[in-house]
């Protein structure tokens, strides 16, 4: 038996010093099938955790800025997560960016797989004098959340060790951020409508995958139910696209976190202008 543990996050954010980090020289480089996009496998460092009667593989997927379908990378990361299903996601984020690499989070914590979040960078954020409130930051997204920094190691082990403890617990919270009430209610109605195929905590992400008219999830799936009613009273209701209004609506969620959890140094901030 073995635990997998899927790293995901933005181009940058610190996945590859992280991988590095946790797996060492225990790694096997390939492509995933059929296109040249890298795959990184390793063993995570037995110092870092695990019971030691099982292996821990640690997966480092592509560097994506969402689960929506549009590059070779977001689709090769996104069919990893929904078809092979990691025991858990450290979805790192760059903490001196925190607010773009958010919109991937608010994405990672709907596949009902476990998520630590590691707030990266943090020796950067540290000397900056802002401050990531971490409490607040995970009671606001629903998970874990640890800082580290991937440069200097620090933090590293704490986020390993959480991600096996969720592993071991195979099913996630169910995701705490609520769509606006309109968008919950066609959302519950599209859940409703999908197969016995699709397992209930995948349920949620799929819903809102048709709603957003995802093509390439509906190829992927079995049985496809006609959502065009749910789509078209939606879009009459809030006078926008599906796609928009979902979009739209992670941001306002964003930017509730940033406004709760993310404190600038004022000081910083008088300086420089
Ligand atoms: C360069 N702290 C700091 N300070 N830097 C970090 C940390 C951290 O915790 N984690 C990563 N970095 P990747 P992706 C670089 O390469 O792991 C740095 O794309 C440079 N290179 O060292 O590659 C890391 O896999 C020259 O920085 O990210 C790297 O997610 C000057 O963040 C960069 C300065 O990390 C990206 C930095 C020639």
């Amino acid at each position: 038996m073995s635990i997998k543990i899927a790293l995901a996050g933005n181009p940058n954010c610190g996945k590859t010093t992280l991988f590095n980090a946790l797996t060492g020289s225990n790694q096997f480089v390939g492509n995933w099938p059929g296109v040249t996009v890298e795959k990184k496998e390793g063993k995570l460092k037995k110092n870092f955790g695990g019971n030691g009667s099982e292996d821990v593989i640690i997966m480092d997927l592509p560097g994506i800025y969402s689960l929506s379908p549009y590059t070779l990378e977001e689709v090769v990361a996104r069919n990893y997560l929904i078809n092979e299903r990691p025991d858990a996601i450290i979805n790192i984020v760059d903490g001196t960016n925190i607010e773009r690499n958010l919109y991937l989070s608010t994405q990672l914590m709907e596949l009902g797989i476990p998520v630590v979040m590691a707030v990266n960078m943090m020796d950067v954020v540290e000397k900056s004098g802002d401050v990531i409130h971490i409490d607040k930051l995970s009671k606001k997204l629903g998970c874990e959340v640890v800082e580290i920094s991937a440069l200097k190691g620090t933090g590293i082990q704490k986020a390993a060790e959480k991600a096996i403890g969720l592993a071991g617990k195979k099913n996630a919270a169910p995701p705490v951020h609520s769509f606006a009430p309109e968008v919950e209610g066609v959302l519950d109605a599209i859940e409703n409508k999908l197969g016995s195929d699709i397992p209930e905590e995948q349920k949620r992400f799929f819903a809102v995958k048709l709603l957003e008219k995802d093509d390439k999830i509906r190829e992927q799936m079995r049985q496809v139910p006609d959502v065009s009613a749910e789509i078209a009273q939606i879009e009459k209701e809030m006078d926008d696209d599906t796609e928009s209004i979902i979009t739209n609506e992670r941001y306002v969620y964003i930017s509730s976190i940033i406004g709760e959890c993310f404190s600038r140094n004022r000081k910083e901030n008088m300086t420089s202008s």
